[in-house]
């Protein structure tokens, strides 16, 4: 069996960029055998952020979801790896950063998340968002077609 190797989106949300984990997540991903193919700074606005988390839009969080998004720069990163996606959530932890202090706390969001709206981190949790994530902030990723099953996404 080849080696399949997997593309997956993470983000660095405005209370990790702030809180300056930046690097310290950047070395857990590098030792966590990943390596990053793309990455990008951006500023969302109201707009991007509300279609990001379109899937949550009837959640009682979803307007205080993205306040908090746009509140400032997230940094947008394709990981790369075998099982990118799998050992991406994996290492990001549970949504909840106080239950994960207590059941992972060597995950990512057990060292800098705030609560569980202010994760400090997002990870696709499927090749499906993957790869819609993917394609919503690095466009020219899928150019000349909309990536299939058989693409190395
Ligand atoms: O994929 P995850 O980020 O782990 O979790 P998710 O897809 O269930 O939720 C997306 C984001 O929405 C999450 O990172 C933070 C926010 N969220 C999820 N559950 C809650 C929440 N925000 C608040 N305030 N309360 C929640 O229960």
């Amino acid at each position: 069996e080849s080696t399949h190797m997997e593309k997956t989106l993470a983000m660095i949300k405005p209370d990790g960029v702030f809180g300056n984990y930046t690097d310290r997540i950047k070395n857990a991903i590098l030792g966590s055998g990943f390596s990053i193919f793309k990455e990008m700074i951006v500023q969302l606005d109201e707009d991007s952020a509300a279609t990001f988390y379109a899937e949550h839009s009837s959640k009682s969080f979803y307007s205080s979801l993205v306040k908090y998004m746009t509140s400032g720069p997230v940094l947008v990163m394709i990981l790369e790896k075998e099982n990118a996606i799998t050992d991406w959530r994996a290492l990001i932890g549970p949504t909840d950063t106080h239950k994960a202090k207590i059941t992972h706390p060597h995950s990512i969001r057990a060292m800098c998340g705030l609560d569980s709206e202010k994760n400090c981190v997002h990870g696709s949790d499927s090749t499906q968002s993957a790869q819609r994530e993917i394609s919503f902030f690095f466009k020219d990723m899928f150019a000349g077609g909309v990536a299939t099953e058989h693409d190395e996404l």
